[in-house]
């Protein structure tokens, strides 16, 4: 047994700083590693050293084996734990730990070499006994073989990459005549993309869930699992929602699929956390797929009914102690979700989304594993997955409930997120019923981006309403010779501001102008498309108000920034810009100051400085999701300045430039 004193984790965000939270529990230094884009990251604040490695992209600091064993040997640290995703199933770098005396946090090199190889892993599996579905996965690749194999096999057949993982290098064929042309397509892409053709060929599986088998491993000869997760909602071979346990288990299933789980790890010499995946069919038949060997993301929904702490077995395993738990110490209970909360865009096809993060504001009431905070980045260069939520309730229902109220009760604003998605997803009839199985995303939301349909006109309502509020705040505390008729303290009753609002990068639902009329302070009737709406605001925070519409009480969590506000309400966020706000602005600066009214790239600057200008003139044109806006100026006068460069971003409320007005006579200063 030899005690881990200090523990290099060698990965970020999340993962970086839930493994941390463990060993620090367990008094063990921690050592972060960071690349130029994480200087200032959570994970790299939280630990106790912290070593540069490199560059921003990941095979000039997170994949290069030697910069983290030097790391560890410069902050002394007797073991490594890779977290999951870059060094975690690389059999060079479990060797390269054990060659400088480094404990690493995992399998034996020779069990992540086996299962790295979907037609080694299978003959081994076949040899163990382990269910897999009935295929080929022989050395002999020419197309005669291949082609008579995959008619012994038939049609659905799925062509697979050997060295394949995660659904890459795979094609599915539904009629035998497409069998020469897949395995030539598959031989060239697998080559392509690892480096290595080799196929091998299986009967598919339709709508099969994916349903995978927590297994834990000592080195004194105990394999036991935890049970299993259902993983089946995916989408594009990512997973969205994980639960455990599986909706459509039985106790006896659980024990067949459990024996063979534990049998896997067996035949491979396992030690520590793995995964063994099955695809379970709609018949109850459950067939091996491959087999994980690290911590996987998911693991928090297993730590929550059963009670353990993962990283705490897996570091105990590491420093040659015996698991101390017998298969008949797991006891299972209730049900657990997991949701992943993802920086991308699910109208734009999922497109990742990166950025400054303007507030990041997760649920008070469940368990939030995260990497993220507020003013820090979302980073183009790693995975755009930046915090998983998991809630944990006695029946499946109440697990369900609780992280839509989490999901309502989490924000993040600044790139775009699957938030709204995943409310969503976990409404729709299928997975309410836990018939969810892998087609579940493509059969409820096609192939492409997602549209979530038209905000309701309550969502504009609040939306300018707070506005207003803001805009009066902030002329408050400005104390800035603002026209009181423009404020709600205005003893003149119904007072109307009318406040042109345009989405940022969202289809507009009005016509973009909407009149808020101010029954009393903080009280206000909104009108807009033809529709109304009372918003009534019953208190206000610096990140989160609560509001009473038409009678309905909401939580709105925001953040305010120039005249953009982010919302998110109930079940949808929203972002806008008041587009009002810009000349009550200039007249508070004295007018002359032109500034961006929003985010976008500036396309024209169409004056140049010392030009003569004439109210309504066109200045510059913004382009801001795919619609440009005419940027005109509010005074006659002279161009004094432009500060803004055409064909550049330019960020709301940036200076594009200034005029000088024409009678200089009214000096605000
Ligand atoms: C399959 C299959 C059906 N039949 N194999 C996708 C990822 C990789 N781990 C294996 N995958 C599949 N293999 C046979 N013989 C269907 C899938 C599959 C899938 C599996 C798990 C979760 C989601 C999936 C989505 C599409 C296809």
């Amino acid at each position: 047994m030899t005690r881990i004193s200090t523990l290099l984790i060698a990965n970020r965000g999340e993962i970086a700083c839930r493994v941390m939270r463990t060993a620090k529990s367990q008094g063990i230094k921690t050592v972060a590693v960071y690349s130029d884009a994480d200087a200032h990251a959570p994970h790299v604040q939280m630990a106790d050293d912290a070593v540069h490695i490199g560059a921003a992209p990941v095979n000039e600091s997170y994949l290069l084996i030697d910069r983290i064993i030097q790391a560890a040997k410069d902050s002394g640290a007797d073991a490594i734990h890779p977290g999951y995703g870059f060094l975690s199933e690389n059999a060079a770098f479990s060797q390269a730990c054990s060659d400088a005396g480094i404990i690493f946090v995992g399998p034996p090199e020779k069990a992540i070499d086996v299962m790295g190889d979907k037609a080694r892993s299978k003959r081994a599996m076949i040899a163990a006994g382990v269910p897999c579905v009935p295929g080929y996965q022989d050395d002999d690749q020419s197309d005669a073989t291949l082609t008579s194999e995959a008619e012994k096999i038939g049609v659905p057949l799925m062509v697979k990459a050997a060295a394949g993982g995660g659904g890459r290098g795979m094609r599915l064929v539904h009629d035998q005549k497409d069998v020469p042309n897949a395995i030539k397509l598959a031989r060239s892409e697998a080559e392509n993309a690892f480096g290595n053709g080799e196929l091998i060929l299986e009967k598919a599986i339709i709508k099969p869930r994916h349903v995978e088998i927590q297994v834990f491993a000592d080195s004194h000869g105990h394999t036991i699992h935890l049970g299993e997760r259902d993983c089946s909602v995916q989408r594009r071979h990512q997973k969205v929602i994980e639960e455990a346990p599986c909706p459509v288990m039985t106790p006896e299933l659980r024990a067949e699929m459990g024996v063979a789980a534990v049998e896997a790890a067996r035949a491979v010499d396992y030690r520590g956390a793995g995964t063994v995946e099955f695809l379970l069919d709609q018949s109850g038949s459950f067939y091996f797929l491959e087999m994980n060997t690290r911590l996987q993301v998911e693991h928090p929904v297993t730590e929550e009914i059963t009670g353990l702490d993962l990283v705490a077995l897996q570091l105990k395993v590491a420093q040659g102690e015996p698991l101390g738990i017998a298969q008949s110490d797991v006891t299972l209970t209730g049900h657990a979700m997991e949701v992943r909360l993802y920086a991308e865009d699910p109208a734009d096809d999922f497109l990742p989304s990166t950025g400054h993060i303007d507030l990041w504001h997760p649920a008070q009431n469940a368990r939030i594993d995260s990497g993220i905070a507020t003013g820090g980045e979302v980073s183009p260069f790693y995975d755009s997955m930046v915090a998983k939520i998991i809630t944990h309730g006695a029946t499946r229902e109440d697990a369900r409930r609780q992280m839509v109220k989490a999901l309502s009760e989490t924000a993040l604003f600044g790139p775009k997120t699957n938030r709204d998605f995943l409310i969503d997803a976990l409404e729709r009839p299928d997975f309410v019923e836990g018939k969810a199985t892998t087609a579940f995303i493509a059969e409820n939301y096609g192939e492409d981006g997602v549209d979530l349909g038209a905000y309701e006109f309550d969502a504009f309502a609040i939306a300018a309403a707070m506005q207003h509020k803001l805009r009066q705040q902030t002329a408050h505390k400005l104390a800035l010779n603002v026209n009181p008729e423009l404020l709600d303290w205005s003893s003149t009753a119904n007072l109307q501001t009318v406040a042109q609002y345009a989405q940022l990068g969202e289809a507009s639902d009005t016509d973009g102008t909407i009149h808020v009329h101010v029954i009393s302070p903080g009280h206000y009737r909104v009108e807009g498309a033809g529709q109304e709406a009372e918003v009534e605001l019953l208190s206000i925070t610096e990140d989160t108000a609560k509001l009473r519409v038409n009678g309905r009480t909401v939580t709105a969590i925001y953040h305010a920034h120039g005249r953009n506000l982010h919302l998110a309400l109930e079940k949808r966020s929203l972002s806008v810009t008041d587009m009002t706000g810009l000349s009550a602005m200039e007249d508070m600066a004295g007018g002359g100051t032109v500034v961006a009214p929003m985010h976008g790239l500036l396309l024209e600057i169409l004056v140049e400085q010392g030009a003569t200008v004439a109210k309504g003139d066109k200045l510059a044109v913004l382009e801001a999701m795919k619609m440009q806006h005419e940027i005109l100026a509010e005074i006659d006068g002279t161009v004094e300045t432009v500060a803004a460069i055409a064909g550049k971003q330019i960020a709301a409320d940036d200076l594009i430039m200034e005029i000088v007005a024409e009678e200089e006579d009214e000096s605000t200063v």
